[in-house]
C-alpha cells in the first residue's frame, strides 16, 4: 500500500505555485459534553484551509482549539484572521514544494500563531502529495507503519457514564486505553473517580490521565501515590506549563511516567523540558508545533533526550487527524501509541471518507497527500454563519 509507485504527471508538475489561500470557521457538534479542567464543550472548532496551486490541484488543512483561547492562545476566529490578513498574502505565488522557505516565510509574518501555520503547512504538504501523487509520510522519509494504536479520552466527569462509554469502546474493539480527564473536580472526587474506573476495567484496560495543568506541587505530590496504585500509567501535564522544576521535582518522586503536552511547543521549549529532566513523553500535536516539519523536528530533539513519544490530538475531525497519522506514520518509534480519536466524538466529519478504526488502531488512509477528501457538503453544513 505505502510503495506506490511514483509517476508524477507532466502537466501537474508545470506550476506548483500557490495560487490562493483561504479559510472557513466550522462548529461540529459533540456526541456528548467534554469536559477538560478549564473548559467544557458540546461543539468542536476548526478553520478549515483550502489551499490552491496554480496547476489546479487543492491541498487541505484543518487547524483545531478546544473552547476558543482557553486551551492556548489561539482561537478559531484569531486564526481565520491571522491566516486572511497575514500568513495567505505572504505565501501567494511561493512554489508549495519548498517546505522549510515557506515555514520561514509564515514566522516572518507572524510571531507563533502556530495553529494557523500548522493549517497551512498541512495544506502545503496535501497539496504537493497530490501534485506527485504521494502520501505526505512519503514527503517526510517514507512510512514504518500503517497503523497507530488509539486510544479514547473519558471526559464527562460521571463515573457512571465514563464506565458505560469504555464497555461499549472494548467491546467494539476500538479502543483498550482510556485517558481521564482530571482537574475539573476537587482532587479528593477525581481520585474517588479513578477508584471506579480503575475497579470496573481492571485488567481489561490500561488508564492515563490529563490533568491539563489543574494541580499544584503539593496536590500532585499526593494524588500521584494514588494513581500509580491504581496502575494508571501516565500522567499528562498535572502542573501549570511554566513550572519545569516542579515537574522535575515531582519526576524524581514519581513512580508513574510524567508526560509533557501545555509545556512544549517550539522546539526550544522540548530542549528546556529535556535540559529541566521535567518529561518522560511528549505529547506531539501540529496545531502546537506549527506544522509537520515542525512536529518532526519536536520529536527529533524529545528522541535524542531519550523521551518517549505519543500522538497527541486536539479533538481534530479526520483531516487534522491525517495530517498528524501522515507524521506519526514516519516516526522510527512512537512508544506510547496516539489518541486521535476525535474523528470518532463528532456527530459529523468533514471528509468523503472518514479514517478507519479497527483492532483499537487508527489506520494511515491510503490516498495521496493527506489521504482524504474534503466533503463540500459537510463544509457548508458546519459553516459559521
Ligand atoms: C489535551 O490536553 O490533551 C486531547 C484530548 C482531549 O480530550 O483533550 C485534548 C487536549
Ligand atoms: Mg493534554
Amino acid at each position: 500500500m505505502l510503495d506506490t509507485p511514483l509517476s508524477v504527471p507532466a502537466d501537474l508538475r508545470r506550476d506548483i505555485a500557490i495560487l490562493s489561500i483561504g479559510s472557513t470557521i466550522v462548529d461540529v457538534p459533540t456526541v456528548r459534553r467534554h469536559e477538560l479542567s478549564s473548559l467544557s464543550l458540546t461543539a468542536q472548532s476548526y478553520v478549515i484551509v483550502e489551499l490552491r496551486l496554480a496547476n489546479g490541484v487543492e491541498g487541505i488543512g484543518e487547524a483545531a482549539t478546544l473552547g476558543g483561547p482557553r486551551w492556548s492562545e489561539e482561537s478559531v476566529e484569531g486564526i481565520k484572521a491571522t491566516i486572511d490578513a497575514y500568513l495567505a498574502p505572504a505565501l501567494v505565488g511561493l512554489p508549495a514544494n519548498r517546505f522549510e522557505a515557506v515555514r520561514a516565510r509564515m514566522d516572518e509574518a507572524a510571531k507563533r500563531n502556530n495553529a494557523a501555520k500548522g493549517a497551512i503547512d498541512s495544506a502545503l504538504f496535501d497539496a504537493v502529495g497530490k501534485t506527485l501523487g504521494v502520501p505526505a509520510v512519503q514527503l517526510l522519509g517514507g512510512a514504518v507503519r500503517e497503523s497507530v494504536p488509539v486510544l479514547w479520552t473519558l471526559a464527562s466527569g460521571d463515573a457512571g457514564q465514563e464506565i458505560e462509554e469504555a464497555e461499549k469502546k472494548l467491546a467494539a474493539r476500538l479502543h483498550d486505553t482510556f485517558k481521564v480527564k482530571i482537574g475539573a473536580q476537587a482532587p479528593e472526587a477525581d481520585m474517588a473517580r479513578m477508584r471506579r474506573l480503575a475497579g470496573a476495567l481492571n485488567g481489561r484496560a490500561c488508564l492515563i490521565v490529563d490533568a491539563n495543568q489543574a494541580w499544584d506541587e503539593t496536590t500532585a505530590l499526593r494524588c500521584l501515590p494514588v494513581l500509580s496504585e491504581l496502575g494508571v500509567r501516565l500522567v499528562e501535564q498535572p502542573l501549570p506549563a511554566w513550572n519545569l522544576a516542579g515537574m522535575a521535582r515531582l519526576r524524581s518522586r514519581s513512580a508513574v511516567p510524567l508526560m509533557a503536552d501545555e509545556c512544549v511547543f517550539s522546539v526550544h521549549d522540548m530542549l528546556d523540558v529535556a535540559r529541566a529532566g521535567a518529561a518522560d513523553v511528549v505529547s506531539l500535536k501540529l496545531v502546537k508545533h506549527g506544522g509537520l516539519l515542525a512536529t518532526r523536528n519536536v520529536a527529533a530533539v524529545a528522541d535524542a533526550a531519550g523521551i518517549g513519544l505519543y500522538g497527541g490530538c486536539l479533538l481534530e475531525s479526520s483531516i487534522g487527524a491525517a495530517a498528524h497519522l501522515q507524521v506519526f506514520a514516519g516516526l522510527r518509534e512512537l512508544a506510547w501509541g496516539c489518541e486521535h480519536f476525535g474523528p470518532q466524538i463528532l456527530t459529523g466529519d468533514l471528509v468523503a471518507e472518514p479514517l478507519r478504526f479497527s483492532d483499537f488502531h487508527i489506520h494511515l488512509p491510503t490516498g495521496p497527500g493527506l489521504g482524504v477528501t474534503l466533503d463540500p457538503d459537510q463544509l457548508r453544513r458546519y459553516a459559521r454563519p
